[in-house]
């Protein structure tokens, strides 16, 4: 009963994601049976039902140790599961950064990468795809006790040399603090695992929600994956500051890396965990209240964080309060406030990136077969015009109708010949552009980075070699761009003369830019920046982790430039396909033509049998313009509806009269 309010959105949300792939799917379906679909709008096609069924919604969940992270987590997310799942306790409990997510792929479990893996390069995303490197540990999912002993696994410490530990980039002997932590045989406690999945298949988590608990303590700044990648990509980071401890610096620290990580705190949600520790029983409502407010108000100023994004709670009132079943104790705790906050930040702002996305694929890919269809449609129409002019003339006409028709053709086959000359020269500019965002290419430049640093050993001097990386970087990425600009140019030159000669209106070609990926650059660029900054004395301690960060911030723009190169070829690849595609159309047309000229010259009788065929093939092409009209009214409809309800009425009804001219009109 108390879930409704998260669990509700997210199923809404998840229901409306169906629903839309549902229509996707449906449409793509129909064309496959009709035949309308070429292999390039049908694999577009595919790509958005694939992002459609990887969809997530990422919450994570960062604050120094004991903040209450893993309870608020287990009160919002997991109360439904009848008990406290994730380990919580005084100290430091949770010690890696754990996602908890559903793959349907794999069996529920917990996978583990040991942390022995920070001594050797590679990123944990980098480890991510090799299967071998992790443990994994069967997880009942039916049973609440064998679910909570196996969760502890995120718990679990090693004791080893401290010298290890420091390889690991765990451990600085120069730091007071950390060189207390040595016990008589040398040795430090760190955490035995790097990153743990639990792969779990509760009701939110098969709705595609993936939520990240951290460690506090520092892990944070240690595992550059985190800073650099799995918080700044997250929908929604919630802080979590404690009632009892206020703002500390340590806390402060964190919460400027992870606000500065991020770029913008628009996802951020600031919590004051803990409230419960001002209901002592003789305190009023209203002087708890104002205690609490006026706590609100220093969280807003030390974290220069509007009053309206702090949430103060009780996580484990609010947990206990869901066990029992008590809905004052629930109130009180507070926790529904955030809930419906974080819904609020969380969904509607996913929901439009994705209809957006979906609509744009979908709306291009129906207007290209749209105006295949409509240059049939043309071509039958005056196909007809001229058989039934034909009705009741003599021979000698209709030798001079069949000459025209040849004619034609070949006329149109020397205009036709352009694409064929454009394929070949857009192939030379592609190859160009795509050369300049292949892996050796980059590696090459990390190397030379990685190399001069090594050399200078001098942390001021990082930031210049790591901007000069990152410039070249962007030069690339500018040449890229210019190809992109050649190309486009050309494309428009082809539709250009096409549009002369045979009075064709193609789809201009989709923009393109590079600009997200200049942006991106900067932003990693900036974090980059921002923690070589930190790095003001090197020591033999930090040289393992500034060796992760550089590992990390390559990998990172590996990962954007390949990123980039798909879509700068899948791009290229969208150019040609549907002026190619009006070709063939065009030349089956005129072929269909002069052939059913020529039967009506070798069998004059059968005119009328040709006039009536004709008829209803143009009747059957009419159909199907229809029909896509129908489907795309249907799939806007669809994604536009936030509330499923109202979407299942309008869809048994017939699409809205203007949307469905709108698709149609030319
Ligand atoms: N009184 C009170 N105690 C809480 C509340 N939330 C969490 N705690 C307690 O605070 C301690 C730390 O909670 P955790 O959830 O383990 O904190 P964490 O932030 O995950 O800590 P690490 O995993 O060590 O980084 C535990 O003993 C919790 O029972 C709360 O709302 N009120
Ligand atoms: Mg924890």
């Amino acid at each position: 009963m108390q879930m409704a309010e998260i669990a509700g959105s997210f199923e809404q949300y998840g229901a409306w994601r169906d629903a839309l792939a549902g229509a996707v799917g449906d449409l793509r379906q129909w064309l496959l049976e009709h035949k309308l679909l070429d292999a390039d709008a049908s694999r577009r096609l595919a790509v958005a039902l694939q992002r459609l069924a990887e969809d997530k919604l990422i919450v994570a969940v960062v604050a120094e140790f004991s903040r209450g992270k893993s309870e608020l987590i287990n009160a919002i997310f997991f109360a439904d599961c009848g008990q406290r799942i994730l380990p919580t306790s005084a100290g430091r409990t949770t010690m890696c950064p754990t996602e908890l997510m559903y793959d349907a792929a794999l069996p529920p479990c917990i996978r583990a990468l040991p942390i022995e893996t920070r001594a050797r390069p590679g990123s944990t995303s980098e480890f991510r795809k090799l299967a071998d490197e992790w443990y994994t540990f069967p997880v009942d999912p039916t049973s609440a006790e064998g679910m909570l002993q196996a969760f502890r696994l995120v718990s679990e410490t090693v004791r080893v040399p401290a010298e290890q530990a420091q390889s690991y980039g765990l451990f600085d002997p120069d730091d007071p603090d950390q060189r207390s932590g040595i016990d008589a045989e040398g040795k430090v406690e760190i955490s035995r695992w790097r990153h743990a999945v639990i792969n779990f298949p509760h009701p939110l988590l098969k709705q595609g929600l993936v939520v990240l608990d951290t460690p506090g303590l520092n892990a944070i700044g240690a595992e550059p994956e985190l800073t650099l990648s799995l918080v700044p990509s997250a929908h929604a980071v919630l802080f979590v500051l404690a009632a009892d401890t206020g703002v500390t610096k340590s806390d402060l620290d964190m919460w400027r890396m992870v606000a500065r990580d991020s770029a913008a705190t628009e996802n951020h949600i600031a919590v004051l965990n803990k409230i419960d520790g001002l209901w002592d029983g003789l305190k009023t409502a209203a002087e708890i209240d104002a205690e609490v407010q006026r706590q609100i108000g220093v969280v807003s100023h030390r974290l220069e964080l509007a009053r309206e994004r702090i949430f103060a709670v009780s996580a484990q009132k609010g947990l206990v309060a869901k066990l029992t079943r008590d809905a004052r104790l629930l109130a009180a705790s507070r926790l529904p406030v955030l809930e419906n906050a974080l819904v609020e930040l969380l969904v509607p702002a996913k929901q439009d990136i994705v209809r957006s996305q979906t609509l744009a694929t979908v709306e291009r890919v129906v207007d290209e077969i749209r105006q295949s269809l409509a240059v049939r449609e043309r071509g039958m129409v005056e196909q007809l015009f001229e058989m039934r002019a034909l009705q009741g003339k003599n021979r000698g006409s209709i030798e001079r109708m069949l000459a025209r028709a040849r004619a034609e053709a070949a006329e149109f086959e020397q205009v036709a010949r352009k694409v064929v000359a454009t394929r070949f020269v857009l192939n030379k500019i592609a190859a160009q552009a795509l050369a300049q965002l292949k892996r050796e290419h980059l590696k090459q430049r990390a190397n030379d980075s990685r190399e001069r640093m090594r050399k200078a050993w001098l942390p001021s001097s990082f930031g210049a070699i790591i901007g000069e990386f990152f410039d070249r970087l962007r030069g690339d990425l500018r040449q890229v761009n210019e190809r992109i600009v050649e190309m486009e140019k050309m494309i428009a030159g082809v539709q250009a003369s096409f549009g002369q000669e045979l009075g064709w209106s193609l789809t201009q070609p989709m923009p393109f830019s590079v600009d997200p990926y200049l942006a991106e650059l900067d932003r990693l660029q900036e974090l980059a920046k921002a923690q070589f900054g930190t790095f003001t004395v090197l020591t033999h301690g930090k040289w393992g982790l500034i060796e992760r960060f550089v590992e990390t911030v390559v990998a990172k723009s590996r990962d954007l430039l390949v990123a980039a190169e798909r879509d700068v070829e899948a791009w290229i690849g969208s150019l040609l396909p549907p002026i190619e595609a009006q070709v063939r159309e065009q030349r089956a047309q005129l072929s269909r033509r002069a052939e059913s000229v020529q039967k009506i010259r070798d069998a004059q009788d059968s005119l009328e049998g040709g006039i009536a065929e004709l008829e209803a093939t143009l009747a059957v092409v009419r159909d199907e313009l229809d029909t896509l009209k129908a489907k795309i009214a249907r799939t806007r409809l669809l994604a536009g509806g936030a509330v499923p309800e109202a979407t299942a009425a309008a869809m048994t009804e017939a699409p809205a009269p203007a949307v469905a001219e709108a698709v149609l009109a030319h």
